[in-house]
């Protein structure tokens, strides 16, 4: 066997024991490449006498083709065992059950303000909101405080400046409104106040009110106890019974606190009047033509008494223990 058909011979040898594409690859280069034997023995040929040199070229040119087939062939057969081996290896079972994906769900605030929205606007209330960096004259003034009054120390303020205050209470957005609406207009707004307060179970710095009011010809304290009661209703459930015991607050004349009855007892959810003459007339609102009623709430109170919440700090916490009983 002369020395060409002996490195066929061998190559072919090598690319049979290859067992993978890579070995393959090193078989070609130590064969067919720049360095390889077949190169090096094409390189013998200045050896050889002139006459034999072409025969001997074609025929290291028919070996590398050869042998260049042979590769081809071998790393084809690999090629499709090992694509059938990664196959195997990332198949999957797609009856398999999945991760499953925890849900979300409105935090318990949140979905309180959905539903005390939903009822008061059934009951033909606007929605509007009101700024939270409030000022002095709106959060107080407007709202027939006197300057030095007692009431004012009820309401613990957070002050930004000598004007700017965060507002104590969604009172605030009366003014805001009868500054540029005429009656008759029913309004609601609902949204987070701030008070300078010792956080306690039932006090925060910051918690939600809402807050409603009302005026037209003819308001009187028959159509305030009826909206509570319709709202208390759709709240607590129909039959729920509603509490009026006079209180003070200088922006209503008369003044009730209202309460309603749960679980056997009476459970206090905000204040309510009809709005102060003086503060119709501080809006050029006619006070002998037009009168209103307002009421105002805490809406932690309200998700408290319903779900038997004793700790109002819960609602700020983020706990997910507390948020997923909803
Ligand atoms: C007011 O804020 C009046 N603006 C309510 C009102 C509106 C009366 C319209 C008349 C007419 P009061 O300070 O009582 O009232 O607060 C009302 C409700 O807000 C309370 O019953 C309570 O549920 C809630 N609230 C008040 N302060 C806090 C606090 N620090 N933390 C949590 N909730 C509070």
């Amino acid at each position: 066997m002369d020395q060409i058909e002996q490195l066929i011979d061998e190559a072919r040898r090598a690319l049979d024991q290859a067992s993978t594409t890579l070995e393959v690859q090193a078989v070609e280069t130590r064969y067919l490449g720049s360095k390889g034997s077949l190169q090096a023995l094409l390189r013998t040929v200045g050896s050889l006498p002139r006459e034999e040199r072409p025969a001997f070229g074609a025929r290291v040119n028919a070996a590398r083709d050869q042998l260049a087939g042979y590769v081809a062939r071998r790393r084809s057969d690999l090629d499709a065992v090992e694509r059938e081996a990664r196959l195997e290896k990332e198949r999957f079972d797609v009856t398999m059950p999945g991760m499953p994906f925890p849900f979300g769900r409105l935090h318990p605030l949140s979905a309180t303000v959905s539903r005390v929205k939903a009822a008061l606007i059934g009951l033909g209330f606007e929605f509007v909101d009101g700024p939270e960096l409030e000022d002095y004259s709106h959060n107080f003034a407007a709202l027939n405080y006197p300057e030095e009054h007692p009431a004012l120390d009820e309401q613990m303020t957070f002050y930004v400046d000598d004007v700017r205050l965060l507002r104590t209470q969604t009172t605030a957005l009366q003014g805001r409104v009868m500054d540029h609406r005429r009656p008759p207009f029913r309004i609601g707004t609902i949204g987070r106040c701030f008070r300078y307060e010792a956080v306690d179970a039932t006090h925060h710095h910051t918690f939600h009110q809402v807050d409603v009011f009302m005026v037209d010809e003819g308001v009187s304290l028959a159509d305030l106890k009826g909206t509570l009661k319709q709202f208390a209703g759709a709240m607590f459930g129909g039959s729920v019974q509603v509490r009026f015991r006079p209180d003070y607050f200088p922006f209503v004349e008369p003044g009730v606190d209202y309460s309603v009855h749960w679980n056997g007892r009476w459970l206090e959810l905000g204040g309510a009047g009809l709005i102060h003459p003086n503060i119709l007339e501080n809006y050029g609102i006619d006070s002998e033509r037009y009168s209103g009623f307002a009421f105002g709430l805490g809406v932690e109170r309200i998700h408290m008494i319903q779900r038997g919440v004793n700790d109002l700090r819960l609602y700020l916490e983020n706990d997910l223990r507390f948020l997923r009983q909803g």
